[in-house]
Protein backbone atom coordinates (compact mmCIF):
# COMPACT_ATOMS: atom_id res chain seq x y z
CA UNK A 1 0.00 0.00 0.00
CA UNK A 2 1.07 3.27 -0.61
CA UNK A 3 2.65 5.91 2.40
CA UNK A 4 0.67 8.47 3.05
CA UNK A 5 3.40 11.18 3.39
CA UNK A 6 6.69 12.18 1.78
CA UNK A 7 8.01 13.03 5.29
CA UNK A 8 11.25 11.32 4.97
CA UNK A 9 11.48 11.16 8.70
CA UNK A 10 8.47 9.13 9.00
CA UNK A 11 9.51 6.86 5.81
CA UNK A 12 12.86 6.05 6.88
CA UNK A 13 12.03 5.25 10.45
CA UNK A 14 9.07 2.85 9.10
CA UNK A 15 11.77 1.13 6.74
CA UNK A 16 13.72 0.55 9.67
CA UNK A 17 11.15 -1.15 11.83
CA UNK A 18 10.01 -3.18 8.71
CA UNK A 19 13.34 -4.22 8.25
CA UNK A 20 13.62 -5.34 11.70
CA UNK A 21 10.12 -6.82 11.97
CA UNK A 22 9.53 -8.07 8.81
CA UNK A 23 5.82 -7.90 8.60
CA UNK A 24 4.42 -9.94 5.29
CA UNK A 25 2.76 -5.81 4.23
CA UNK A 26 2.22 -2.48 5.91
CA UNK A 27 -1.35 -1.14 5.86
CA UNK A 28 -1.33 2.60 6.35
CA UNK A 29 -4.34 3.92 8.43
CA UNK A 30 -6.24 6.52 6.58
CA UNK A 31 -9.29 6.61 9.30
CA UNK A 32 -12.02 5.79 6.97
CA UNK A 33 -15.06 4.42 7.81
CA UNK A 34 -14.33 1.96 4.77
CA UNK A 35 -10.68 1.15 6.09
CA UNK A 36 -12.06 0.33 9.54
CA UNK A 37 -15.35 -1.46 8.47
CA UNK A 38 -12.90 -3.82 6.78
CA UNK A 39 -10.50 -4.12 9.28
CA UNK A 40 -13.47 -4.92 11.63
CA UNK A 41 -14.44 -7.65 9.61
CA UNK A 42 -11.56 -9.23 9.29
CA UNK A 43 -10.63 -9.15 12.83
CA UNK A 44 -14.39 -10.83 13.21
CA UNK A 45 -13.64 -13.56 10.67
CA UNK A 46 -10.25 -14.46 12.96
CA UNK A 47 -12.00 -14.42 16.22
CA UNK A 48 -9.78 -11.25 17.36
CA UNK A 49 -12.87 -9.40 18.45
CA UNK A 50 -16.47 -10.59 17.94
CA UNK A 51 -18.96 -8.14 16.60
CA UNK A 52 -22.02 -7.48 19.23
CA UNK A 53 -26.07 -7.29 18.94
CA UNK A 54 -26.35 -4.62 16.19
CA UNK A 55 -29.90 -3.23 18.15
CA UNK A 56 -28.58 -3.03 21.46
CA UNK A 57 -25.22 -2.35 20.97
CA UNK A 58 -24.86 -0.80 17.34
CA UNK A 59 -21.17 -0.70 16.14
CA UNK A 60 -19.48 -2.59 19.53
CA UNK A 61 -17.39 -5.33 19.56
CA UNK A 62 -16.03 -7.93 22.47
CA UNK A 63 -11.97 -8.85 22.54
CA UNK A 64 -10.46 -10.91 25.25
CA UNK A 65 -6.59 -10.37 25.67
CA UNK A 66 -4.88 -13.54 27.12
CA UNK A 67 -5.22 -15.02 30.49
CA UNK A 68 -1.32 -13.73 31.23
CA UNK A 69 -2.35 -10.04 29.77
CA UNK A 70 -4.37 -8.05 31.95
CA UNK A 71 -3.00 -5.46 33.23
CA UNK A 72 -0.42 -2.89 32.72
CA UNK A 73 3.08 -3.79 33.96
CA UNK A 74 4.95 -1.94 35.67
CA UNK A 75 7.42 -3.87 36.73
CA UNK A 76 8.20 -4.44 33.00
CA UNK A 77 8.02 -0.75 32.30
CA UNK A 78 11.31 0.81 31.87
CA UNK A 79 12.19 4.84 31.38
CA UNK A 80 15.66 4.54 29.44
CA UNK A 81 17.95 7.83 29.83
CA UNK A 82 21.52 8.37 29.29
CA UNK A 83 21.74 7.93 33.10
CA UNK A 84 19.72 6.24 36.05
CA UNK A 85 20.00 9.75 37.64
CA UNK A 86 17.55 10.80 34.85
CA UNK A 87 14.83 8.38 35.22
CA UNK A 88 15.30 7.98 39.39
CA UNK A 89 14.78 5.57 41.75
CA UNK A 90 10.82 5.26 41.28
CA UNK A 91 11.19 4.04 37.41
CA UNK A 92 12.87 0.92 36.65
CA UNK A 93 15.99 2.12 34.03
CA UNK A 94 18.00 0.40 31.75
CA UNK A 95 21.07 1.67 29.37
CA UNK A 96 19.25 2.38 26.16
CA UNK A 97 21.63 0.46 24.05
CA UNK A 98 21.14 -2.44 26.48
CA UNK A 99 17.50 -1.84 25.92
CA UNK A 100 17.45 -1.45 22.20
CA UNK A 101 19.84 -4.85 22.04
CA UNK A 102 17.71 -6.76 24.05
CA UNK A 103 14.47 -4.97 22.33
CA UNK A 104 15.58 -5.80 18.44
CA UNK A 105 16.12 -9.43 19.13
CA UNK A 106 12.60 -10.26 20.81
CA UNK A 107 11.34 -7.18 17.51
CA UNK A 108 13.39 -9.45 15.09
CA UNK A 109 11.06 -11.10 12.38
CA UNK A 110 8.31 -11.13 14.71
CA UNK A 111 5.86 -9.75 12.39
CA UNK A 112 6.30 -12.51 9.94
CA UNK A 113 2.80 -13.51 8.42
CA UNK A 114 1.59 -10.00 9.65
CA UNK A 115 0.97 -7.18 8.96
CA UNK A 116 2.15 -3.98 9.82
CA UNK A 117 -0.35 -1.47 10.84
CA UNK A 118 0.64 2.51 10.43
CA UNK A 119 -1.23 4.77 12.86
CA UNK A 120 -1.00 8.32 12.68
CA UNK A 121 -2.70 9.92 15.50
CA UNK A 122 -2.75 13.55 17.09
CA UNK A 123 -2.88 13.50 21.12
CA UNK A 124 -5.28 17.08 21.34
CA UNK A 125 -7.10 18.27 18.51
CA UNK A 126 -5.15 18.97 15.23
CA UNK A 127 -3.28 21.96 15.29
CA UNK A 128 -4.01 23.00 18.18
CA UNK A 129 -1.61 24.38 20.41
CA UNK A 130 -1.50 21.50 23.10
CA UNK A 131 -1.12 18.94 19.70
CA UNK A 132 1.64 16.42 19.63
CA UNK A 133 1.84 13.69 16.90
CA UNK A 134 2.97 10.09 16.96
CA UNK A 135 2.55 7.45 14.50
CA UNK A 136 2.32 3.88 15.73
CA UNK A 137 3.14 1.01 14.18
CA UNK A 138 1.72 -2.42 15.34
CA UNK A 139 0.61 -5.94 13.90
CA UNK A 140 -2.71 -5.73 16.06
CA UNK A 141 -6.25 -4.66 14.31
CA UNK A 142 -7.53 -4.36 17.97
CA UNK A 143 -4.81 -2.22 18.75
CA UNK A 144 -6.18 0.32 15.13
CA UNK A 145 -9.77 -0.16 16.62
CA UNK A 146 -8.74 1.19 20.03
CA UNK A 147 -6.78 4.12 19.07
CA UNK A 148 -9.66 5.48 16.77
CA UNK A 149 -11.26 5.41 19.53
CA UNK A 150 -8.84 6.83 21.89
CA UNK A 151 -7.15 9.49 19.85
CA UNK A 152 -7.75 11.43 16.55
CA UNK A 153 -6.21 9.45 14.01
CA UNK A 154 -5.65 9.27 10.33
CA UNK A 155 -4.08 11.06 7.52
CA UNK A 156 -5.51 14.77 8.45
CA UNK A 157 -2.26 14.22 11.15
CA UNK A 158 0.42 13.41 8.47
CA UNK A 159 -0.52 16.44 6.41
CA UNK A 160 -0.61 18.56 10.04
CA UNK A 161 3.12 17.14 10.42
CA UNK A 162 3.82 17.85 6.90
CA UNK A 163 7.55 17.51 6.82
CA UNK A 164 9.05 17.52 10.36
CA UNK A 165 10.77 15.30 12.30
CA UNK A 166 8.78 16.43 14.99
CA UNK A 167 6.35 12.86 16.11
CA UNK A 168 6.57 10.23 18.76
CA UNK A 169 7.63 6.90 17.45
CA UNK A 170 6.02 4.44 18.94
CA UNK A 171 6.50 -0.04 17.96
CA UNK A 172 4.48 -2.42 19.21
CA UNK A 173 5.03 -6.11 18.57
CA UNK A 174 2.54 -8.73 19.79
CA UNK A 175 5.12 -11.69 19.18
CA UNK A 176 4.15 -14.23 21.73
CA UNK A 177 2.44 -12.26 24.73
CA UNK A 178 5.35 -13.90 26.89
CA UNK A 179 5.06 -12.43 30.40
CA UNK A 180 8.72 -13.51 30.13
CA UNK A 181 9.85 -10.84 27.73
CA UNK A 182 7.51 -8.50 27.96
CA UNK A 183 8.47 -4.60 27.48
CA UNK A 184 6.88 -1.60 28.02
CA UNK A 185 9.98 1.12 27.70
CA UNK A 186 10.40 4.45 26.66
CA UNK A 187 13.29 6.33 25.54
CA UNK A 188 12.20 9.96 26.06
CA UNK A 189 15.43 11.21 24.51
CA UNK A 190 14.50 9.82 21.64
CA UNK A 191 11.16 10.60 21.44
CA UNK A 192 10.44 6.81 21.19
CA UNK A 193 8.15 4.04 22.76
CA UNK A 194 8.42 0.25 22.48
CA UNK A 195 5.94 -2.10 23.53
CA UNK A 196 6.69 -6.35 22.83
CA UNK A 197 4.89 -9.08 23.88
CA UNK A 198 1.42 -7.58 25.56
CA UNK A 199 -1.81 -7.00 24.20
CA UNK A 200 -3.17 -5.13 27.40
CA UNK A 201 -4.56 -1.60 26.67
CA UNK A 202 -2.58 -0.09 29.28
CA UNK A 203 0.53 -1.52 27.52
CA UNK A 204 0.03 -1.01 24.18
CA UNK A 205 -2.66 1.73 23.01
CA UNK A 206 0.53 3.99 23.11
CA UNK A 207 -0.84 7.30 22.60
CA UNK A 208 -2.25 6.48 26.48
CA UNK A 209 0.11 6.33 29.40
CA UNK A 210 3.56 5.87 27.40
CA UNK A 211 3.08 9.11 25.24
CA UNK A 212 0.18 11.11 26.87
CA UNK A 213 2.05 10.69 30.14
CA UNK A 214 5.48 9.33 30.31
CA UNK A 215 7.06 10.88 27.62
CA UNK A 216 4.90 13.97 27.57
CA UNK A 217 5.97 14.69 31.28
CA UNK A 218 9.37 14.71 30.08
CA UNK A 219 8.38 17.14 27.40
CA UNK A 220 6.28 19.35 29.33
CA UNK A 221 9.31 19.69 32.34
CA UNK A 222 11.63 20.56 29.10
CA UNK A 223 9.29 23.11 27.47
CA UNK A 224 7.27 24.59 30.47
CA UNK A 225 4.49 22.79 31.21
CA UNK A 226 2.47 19.83 32.87
CA UNK A 227 1.15 16.28 31.86
CA UNK A 228 -0.89 14.63 34.77
CA UNK A 229 -2.79 11.56 35.63
CA UNK A 230 -5.71 13.60 36.32
CA UNK A 231 -9.55 13.77 34.66
CA UNK A 232 -11.05 17.53 34.04
CA UNK A 233 -14.43 18.84 34.93
CA UNK A 234 -16.13 21.59 34.93
CA UNK A 235 -18.86 22.43 37.51
CA UNK A 236 -21.97 24.89 36.36
CA UNK A 237 -23.84 26.62 39.31
CA UNK A 238 -27.27 27.58 39.29
CA UNK A 239 -26.17 31.17 37.59
CA UNK A 240 -25.12 29.34 35.22
CA UNK A 241 -21.02 29.89 35.72
CA UNK A 242 -18.99 27.13 34.66
CA UNK A 243 -15.76 26.44 36.56
CA UNK A 244 -13.07 23.62 36.03
CA UNK A 245 -10.93 21.75 38.23
CA UNK A 246 -8.37 18.94 37.30
CA UNK A 247 -8.15 16.06 39.63
CA UNK A 248 -5.65 13.23 40.43
CA UNK A 249 -6.13 9.88 41.62
CA UNK A 250 -4.44 6.75 41.03
CA UNK A 251 -5.98 4.33 38.67
CA UNK A 252 -9.02 2.45 39.45
CA UNK A 253 -9.57 5.16 42.01
CA UNK A 254 -13.07 6.62 40.24
CA UNK A 255 -11.76 9.00 37.89
CA UNK A 256 -14.26 8.17 35.05
CA UNK A 257 -17.02 7.81 37.57
CA UNK A 258 -16.25 11.74 39.38
CA UNK A 259 -15.21 13.04 35.71
CA UNK A 260 -19.14 12.11 34.36
CA UNK A 261 -21.18 12.49 38.09
CA UNK A 262 -24.34 12.95 38.59
CA UNK A 263 -25.62 15.97 40.60
CA UNK A 264 -27.93 14.40 43.66
CA UNK A 265 -31.10 15.53 43.23
CA UNK A 266 -31.30 18.27 45.55
CA UNK A 267 -28.40 19.95 43.87
CA UNK A 268 -29.91 18.95 40.40
CA UNK A 269 -33.43 20.77 41.21
CA UNK A 270 -31.28 23.97 41.80
CA UNK A 271 -29.64 23.44 38.25
CA UNK A 272 -26.51 22.44 39.22
CA UNK A 273 -24.56 20.11 36.21
CA UNK A 274 -21.22 17.99 35.51
CA UNK A 275 -19.72 18.83 31.85
CA UNK A 276 -16.40 16.14 31.45
CA UNK A 277 -13.52 17.31 29.86
CA UNK A 278 -11.53 14.28 30.60
CA UNK A 279 -11.28 11.51 32.99
CA UNK A 280 -7.69 9.81 32.56
CA UNK A 281 -4.96 12.44 31.63
CA UNK A 282 -4.45 16.13 31.67
CA UNK A 283 -2.27 18.37 29.60
CA UNK A 284 -1.89 22.21 31.20
CA UNK A 285 -0.34 25.14 29.95
CA UNK A 286 0.03 28.16 31.48
CA UNK A 287 -2.60 30.46 28.94
CA UNK A 288 -1.87 33.85 28.46
CA UNK A 289 -3.97 35.60 31.00
CA UNK A 290 -2.03 34.02 33.46
CA UNK A 291 -3.99 31.29 34.47
CA UNK A 292 -3.35 27.49 34.00
CA UNK A 293 -5.40 25.95 31.06
CA UNK A 294 -6.17 22.11 31.01
CA UNK A 295 -6.93 20.10 27.59
CA UNK A 296 -7.65 16.27 27.51
CA UNK A 297 -5.79 14.85 24.75
CA UNK A 298 -7.74 11.71 24.61
CA UNK A 299 -10.78 10.93 22.30
CA UNK A 300 -12.01 8.69 24.53
CA UNK A 301 -12.33 6.91 27.50
CA UNK A 302 -10.61 3.43 28.80
CA UNK A 303 -12.35 3.07 31.47
CA UNK A 304 -12.97 -0.20 33.92
CA UNK A 305 -16.41 -1.86 33.34
CA UNK A 306 -17.04 -3.74 36.79
CA UNK A 307 -18.64 -1.32 39.18
CA UNK A 308 -20.33 0.92 36.56
CA UNK A 309 -23.87 0.61 36.24
CA UNK A 310 -27.10 2.72 36.12
CA UNK A 311 -26.74 4.31 39.85
CA UNK A 312 -22.96 4.63 39.69
CA UNK A 313 -22.26 5.89 36.41
CA UNK A 314 -24.97 6.51 33.65
CA UNK A 315 -23.01 8.61 31.50
CA UNK A 316 -20.45 6.32 30.94
CA UNK A 317 -22.73 3.46 30.54
CA UNK A 318 -24.86 5.71 28.23
CA UNK A 319 -20.70 6.56 26.55
CA UNK A 320 -20.69 2.80 25.70
CA UNK A 321 -23.92 1.99 24.36
CA UNK A 322 -22.55 2.25 20.77
CA UNK A 323 -19.08 1.85 18.97
CA UNK A 324 -17.67 0.60 21.80
CA UNK A 325 -14.62 -1.86 21.89
CA UNK A 326 -15.27 -3.90 25.56
CA UNK A 327 -12.35 -6.08 26.89
CA UNK A 328 -12.58 -9.45 29.10
CA UNK A 329 -16.08 -8.75 30.36
CA UNK A 330 -18.48 -11.50 29.76
CA UNK A 331 -20.09 -12.21 26.90
CA UNK A 332 -24.38 -13.02 27.38
CA UNK A 333 -24.94 -15.93 24.54
CA UNK A 334 -28.52 -15.11 24.71
CA UNK A 335 -28.34 -11.96 23.10
CA UNK A 336 -24.74 -11.36 22.18
CA UNK A 337 -24.56 -8.43 25.00
CA UNK A 338 -22.09 -7.97 27.64
CA UNK A 339 -21.88 -8.13 31.16
CA UNK A 340 -20.01 -7.60 34.00
CA UNK A 341 -19.64 -7.68 38.04
CA UNK A 342 -21.75 -4.62 39.27
CA UNK A 343 -23.85 -4.02 36.02
CA UNK A 344 -27.05 -5.26 37.70
CA UNK A 345 -27.71 -7.98 39.91
CA UNK A 346 -28.97 -10.12 36.48
CA UNK A 347 -26.03 -11.89 35.66
CA UNK A 348 -26.62 -13.70 32.38
CA UNK A 349 -28.12 -17.28 32.24
CA UNK A 350 -25.67 -18.60 29.40
CA UNK A 351 -22.70 -17.06 29.12
CA UNK A 352 -18.56 -17.03 28.22
CA UNK A 353 -16.70 -15.23 30.73
CA UNK A 354 -13.05 -13.08 30.28
CA UNK A 355 -11.45 -16.27 29.65
CA UNK A 356 -13.66 -17.67 26.76
CA UNK A 357 -14.96 -20.26 29.30
CA UNK A 358 -18.40 -21.62 29.71
CA UNK A 359 -19.61 -19.61 32.60
CA UNK A 360 -21.88 -20.64 35.52
CA UNK A 361 -22.71 -17.28 37.32
CA UNK A 362 -23.44 -19.17 40.41
CA UNK A 363 -20.24 -21.16 41.04
CA UNK A 364 -18.81 -18.57 42.82
CA UNK A 365 -16.17 -16.94 39.93
CA UNK A 366 -16.20 -13.88 38.94
CA UNK A 367 -17.11 -13.49 35.00
CA UNK A 368 -15.52 -9.87 34.14
CA UNK A 369 -11.81 -9.86 35.06
CA UNK A 370 -11.47 -6.99 37.39
CA UNK A 371 -9.77 -4.92 35.64
CA UNK A 372 -12.27 -5.32 32.49
CA UNK A 373 -12.35 -2.07 30.04
CA UNK A 374 -14.74 -0.79 27.41
CA UNK A 375 -13.09 2.03 24.79
CA UNK A 376 -15.74 4.68 24.26
CA UNK A 377 -16.21 7.61 22.34
CA UNK A 378 -15.89 10.96 24.29
CA UNK A 379 -18.43 12.01 21.67
CA UNK A 380 -21.06 9.52 23.06
CA UNK A 381 -20.62 11.01 26.68
CA UNK A 382 -24.20 12.93 27.48
CA UNK A 383 -21.97 15.04 29.59
CA UNK A 384 -18.92 15.88 27.27
CA UNK A 385 -18.51 19.58 27.97
CA UNK A 386 -19.17 21.71 24.83
CA UNK A 387 -15.05 22.85 25.36
CA UNK A 388 -13.63 19.59 24.95
CA UNK A 389 -12.46 20.05 21.28
CA UNK A 390 -11.79 24.09 22.32
CA UNK A 391 -8.05 23.82 20.93
CA UNK A 392 -7.40 26.60 23.84
CA UNK A 393 -8.67 23.93 26.83
CA UNK A 394 -10.50 25.54 30.22
CA UNK A 395 -9.43 27.48 33.00
CA UNK A 396 -8.58 25.69 36.42
CA UNK A 397 -9.67 27.10 39.32
CA UNK A 398 -8.42 23.81 41.65
CA UNK A 399 -6.47 21.06 41.20
CA UNK A 400 -7.26 18.49 43.45
CA UNK A 401 -5.31 15.37 45.06
CA UNK A 402 -7.11 11.99 46.07
CA UNK A 403 -6.16 8.55 46.83
CA UNK A 404 -7.51 5.90 48.24
CA UNK A 405 -7.10 5.13 52.04
CA UNK A 406 -9.34 3.30 54.77
CA UNK A 407 -7.87 5.95 57.39
CA UNK A 408 -5.92 8.54 58.20
CA UNK A 409 -6.69 11.27 54.77
CA UNK A 410 -9.67 13.56 55.84
CA UNK A 411 -12.90 13.76 52.97
CA UNK A 412 -11.13 17.19 52.33
CA UNK A 413 -8.47 19.32 53.06
CA UNK A 414 -6.84 22.61 51.03
CA UNK A 415 -2.87 23.45 51.42
CA UNK A 416 -1.73 26.54 52.37
CA UNK A 417 -0.13 27.32 49.06
CA UNK A 418 0.79 26.24 45.77
CA UNK A 419 4.45 24.91 47.47
CA UNK A 420 2.65 23.22 50.23
CA UNK A 421 0.21 22.18 47.67
CA UNK A 422 3.19 20.61 45.55
CA UNK A 423 4.22 18.82 48.73
CA UNK A 424 0.62 17.54 49.35
CA UNK A 425 0.67 15.99 45.51
CA UNK A 426 4.09 14.50 46.65
CA UNK A 427 3.08 12.50 49.87
CA UNK A 428 -0.48 11.28 48.00
CA UNK A 429 -0.37 7.15 49.47
CA UNK A 430 -3.28 5.04 47.82
CA UNK A 431 -4.26 1.36 48.34
CA UNK A 432 -3.65 -0.56 44.87
CA UNK A 433 -5.67 -1.54 42.94
CA UNK A 434 -6.23 -4.61 39.64
CA UNK A 435 -5.28 -2.05 37.03
CA UNK A 436 -1.93 -2.89 37.18
CA UNK A 437 -0.61 -6.50 37.88
CA UNK A 438 0.60 -6.96 41.40
CA UNK A 439 -0.95 -7.13 45.14
CA UNK A 440 -4.48 -5.48 45.26
CA UNK A 441 -5.13 -2.78 48.63
CA UNK A 442 -1.73 -2.55 49.67
CA UNK A 443 -0.61 1.45 50.31
CA UNK A 444 1.68 2.41 48.68
CA UNK A 445 3.08 6.07 48.49
CA UNK A 446 1.65 7.44 44.63
CA UNK A 447 2.93 11.04 43.91
CA UNK A 448 0.62 13.00 41.87
CA UNK A 449 -1.02 9.51 41.17
CA UNK A 450 1.85 10.08 38.81
CA UNK A 451 3.91 7.12 40.19
CA UNK A 452 3.95 4.49 37.55
CA UNK A 453 3.49 7.52 35.08
CA UNK A 454 6.43 10.03 35.34
CA UNK A 455 8.90 9.93 32.71
CA UNK A 456 11.61 11.18 34.65
CA UNK A 457 13.02 11.23 37.74
CA UNK A 458 10.38 12.09 40.13
CA UNK A 459 12.10 14.62 42.13
CA UNK A 460 12.89 16.73 39.41
CA UNK A 461 9.05 16.46 38.73
CA UNK A 462 8.22 18.40 41.73
CA UNK A 463 10.70 20.86 41.35
CA UNK A 464 9.22 21.43 38.18
CA UNK A 465 5.66 21.80 39.67
CA UNK A 466 7.37 24.28 41.95
CA UNK A 467 8.98 26.07 39.56
CA UNK A 468 5.63 26.32 37.53
CA UNK A 469 4.23 28.02 40.60
CA UNK A 470 6.35 30.62 40.48
CA UNK A 471 5.41 31.70 36.71
CA UNK A 472 2.03 31.38 37.18
CA UNK A 473 0.33 35.04 38.20
CA UNK A 474 -2.90 33.56 38.95
CA UNK A 475 -2.53 30.25 40.28
CA UNK A 476 -5.61 27.56 41.20
CA UNK A 477 -5.60 26.37 45.01
CA UNK A 478 -5.14 22.78 45.67
CA UNK A 479 -7.03 20.36 47.67
CA UNK A 480 -6.74 16.65 48.83
CA UNK A 481 -9.45 14.68 49.35
CA UNK A 482 -10.16 10.62 50.30
CA UNK A 483 -13.80 9.70 49.50
CA UNK A 484 -13.14 6.08 50.41
CA UNK A 485 -12.47 6.18 54.62
CA UNK A 486 -14.28 3.40 56.56
CA UNK A 487 -15.84 2.82 59.64
CA UNK A 488 -14.83 0.34 62.50
CA UNK A 489 -17.03 -2.41 60.67
CA UNK A 490 -15.56 -1.69 57.64
CA UNK A 491 -17.75 0.43 55.72
CA UNK A 492 -17.49 3.79 53.53
CA UNK A 493 -18.76 6.46 55.63
CA UNK A 494 -18.95 9.31 52.69
CA UNK A 495 -21.18 7.81 50.02
CA UNK A 496 -18.90 9.18 47.10
CA UNK A 497 -20.19 8.76 43.51
CA UNK A 498 -22.76 11.82 42.85
CA UNK A 499 -22.64 13.30 46.69
CA UNK A 500 -18.46 14.15 46.04
CA UNK A 501 -19.79 17.31 44.18
CA UNK A 502 -21.21 18.71 47.90
CA UNK A 503 -17.18 18.51 48.59
CA UNK A 504 -16.30 19.98 45.14
CA UNK A 505 -18.95 22.81 45.74
CA UNK A 506 -16.59 24.01 49.12
CA UNK A 507 -13.68 23.61 46.70
CA UNK A 508 -14.69 26.14 44.34
CA UNK A 509 -15.88 28.29 46.52
CA UNK A 510 -12.87 27.86 48.63
CA UNK A 511 -11.05 28.85 45.08
CA UNK A 512 -13.73 32.26 44.77
CA UNK A 513 -13.36 33.22 48.04
CA UNK A 514 -17.04 32.48 49.53
CA UNK A 515 -16.05 30.29 52.67
CA UNK A 516 -13.90 30.30 55.46
CA UNK A 517 -12.19 27.45 56.58
CA UNK A 518 -9.93 26.07 59.48
CA UNK A 519 -6.53 26.44 59.94
CA UNK A 520 -5.27 22.69 61.24
CA UNK A 521 -1.38 21.20 61.11
CA UNK A 522 -2.26 19.73 57.98
CA UNK A 523 -3.77 22.14 55.89
CA UNK A 524 -7.20 24.51 55.46
CA UNK A 525 -10.48 22.19 56.30
CA UNK A 526 -14.07 23.21 56.00
CA UNK A 527 -16.09 23.91 59.38
CA UNK A 528 -18.06 20.66 58.90
CA UNK A 529 -21.60 22.73 58.79
CA UNK A 530 -19.93 24.25 55.47
CA UNK A 531 -20.58 20.94 53.76
CA UNK A 532 -23.84 20.80 52.18
CA UNK A 533 -25.29 17.63 53.84
CA UNK A 534 -29.19 18.29 52.75
CA UNK A 535 -31.03 15.28 51.31
CA UNK A 536 -27.99 12.82 52.72
CA UNK A 537 -29.57 9.75 54.56
CA UNK A 538 -27.69 8.53 57.00
CA UNK A 539 -24.86 11.89 57.25
CA UNK A 540 -25.14 14.15 60.30
CA UNK A 541 -22.89 17.07 61.34
CA UNK A 542 -21.02 14.30 63.88
CA UNK A 543 -20.69 12.11 60.87
CA UNK A 544 -18.84 15.31 58.72
CA UNK A 545 -17.06 16.28 62.02
CA UNK A 546 -15.86 12.60 61.73
CA UNK A 547 -14.34 12.70 58.21
CA UNK A 548 -13.20 16.18 58.98
CA UNK A 549 -10.93 14.73 61.57
CA UNK A 550 -7.49 15.07 61.91
CA UNK A 551 -5.90 11.96 63.61
CA UNK A 552 -2.69 13.15 64.69
CA UNK A 553 -1.12 9.64 65.85
CA UNK A 554 -1.85 8.69 62.74
CA UNK A 555 -0.30 11.37 60.61
CA UNK A 556 2.69 10.72 62.67
CA UNK A 557 2.59 6.68 61.62
CA UNK A 558 2.21 8.59 58.47
CA UNK A 559 5.12 10.75 58.75
CA UNK A 560 7.53 7.95 58.86
CA UNK A 561 6.44 5.88 55.17
CA UNK A 562 6.58 9.57 53.88
CA UNK A 563 10.19 10.19 55.25
CA UNK A 564 11.26 6.54 53.75
CA UNK A 565 9.82 7.63 50.49
CA UNK A 566 11.83 10.70 50.38
CA UNK A 567 14.88 8.84 51.72
CA UNK A 568 14.73 6.83 48.18
CA UNK A 569 15.83 10.20 46.33
CA UNK A 570 19.02 10.91 48.85
CA UNK A 571 21.02 8.77 46.18
CA UNK A 572 20.56 11.72 43.67
CA UNK A 573 19.61 14.11 46.06
CA UNK A 574 16.26 15.80 44.23
CA UNK A 575 13.68 16.06 46.67
CA UNK A 576 13.18 19.93 46.11
CA UNK A 577 14.01 21.87 49.46
CA UNK A 578 10.67 23.46 49.65
CA UNK A 579 9.23 20.02 50.20
CA UNK A 580 12.03 18.80 52.98
CA UNK A 581 11.00 22.11 54.85
CA UNK A 582 7.30 21.51 54.33
CA UNK A 583 7.89 17.79 55.36
CA UNK A 584 9.69 19.53 58.73
CA UNK A 585 6.73 21.99 58.84
CA UNK A 586 4.21 19.64 59.32
CA UNK A 587 6.31 16.91 61.60
CA UNK A 588 6.63 20.21 63.78
CA UNK A 589 3.26 20.93 63.76
CA UNK A 590 1.79 17.74 64.07
CA UNK A 591 4.22 17.62 67.31
CA UNK A 592 2.76 21.26 68.42
CA UNK A 593 -1.09 19.26 68.37
CA UNK A 594 -0.86 16.58 70.12
C1 LIG B 1 -5.79 3.58 33.17
C2 LIG B 1 -4.86 3.28 34.27
O1 LIG B 1 -6.08 2.68 32.37
O2 LIG B 1 -4.52 4.23 35.00
O3 LIG B 1 -6.23 4.73 33.06
O4 LIG B 1 -4.45 2.11 34.44
MN1 LIG C 1 -5.29 6.11 34.38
Amino acid sequence: MAALTNNKYVLDWIDEQVALCQPDQVVWIDGSEEQLNALRDEACSTGEIIRLNPEKHPGCFLHRTAINDVARVENRTFICTPTRKEAGPTNNWMDPAEMYAKLNKLYKGAMKGRTMYVIPYSMSVVGSPFAKYGIELTDSIYVVLNMVIMTRAGKQVLEALGDSPDFIKGLHAKADIDEENRYIVQFPQDNAICSVNSGYGGNVLLGKKCFALRIASYLGHKEGWLAEHMLILGIENPQGEIRYLAAAFPSACGKTNLAMLIPPEVYREKGWKVWCVGDDIAWIRIGEDGRLWACNPENGFFGVAPGTNVKSNPNALAATRSNTIFTNVVLNTDDNTVWWEGLDKNPPKHAINWKGEPWDCTDGSKGAHPNSRFTAPAENCPCISSEFNNPKGVPLSAIVFGGRRAKTAPLVYQSFDWDHGVFVGSIMASETTAAAAGAVGVVRRDPMAMLPFCGYNMGDYWQHWIDMGKKIPNKPKIFNVNWFRLDDEGHFIWPGFGDNLRVLEWIMKRCFDEVDAVETPIGYMPNPEDINIDGLDGITLDTMKDLLSVDVPMWKEDLKSIKEFYAKFDEFDTVPAELKAHLAGLEDRLNKAE
